[in-house]
């Protein structure tokens, strides 16, 4: 399904370069619509995390907005599942946190600049 688009391709700010990166499956951003994505989280020697559990939180930098937690599942080496922009007045921050096995935490931050309103 999600393999026949090419996807928009974000980095975390936060880490190292290329170590986190956030596919969001969808020509263009548009609210209210499902997108599925794919986190993929890289050690030092560029293998992918695996085993951690990952969380991520939809916020917007310029409002309030109620609580935008997508569901995330780990598969093949990745962490994905589907999100929702709810609206389209401003940028959102989307926050991942991967707590891995060995109890360290590593923060991940994906900016995204605008939204469409569908
Ligand atoms: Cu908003």
């Amino acid at each position: 399904m999600a393999a026949a688009v090419a996807p928009i391709r974000l980095t975390a700010m936060d880490a190292t370069p290329g170590s986190a990166v956030l596919e969001l499956y969808a020509d263009e951003l548009v609210t209210m619509t499902a997108i599925p994505f794919r986190l993929t989280i890289r050690d030092a020697a560029g293998r992918p995390l695996t085993g951690a559990r990952v969380s991520c939180d939809m916020t917007m930098p310029s409002m309030t907005m109620p609580e935008n937690r997508p569901k995330v599942t780990e598969r093949d080496g990745a962490y994905g599942g589907e999100l929702i922009f709810t609206c389209a007045m401003g940028a959102w921050r989307i926050g991942c946190l991967a707590e891995k096995t060995d109890g360290s935490r590593q923060a991940m931050t994906f900016d995204i600049e605008k939204v469409r309103m569908k």
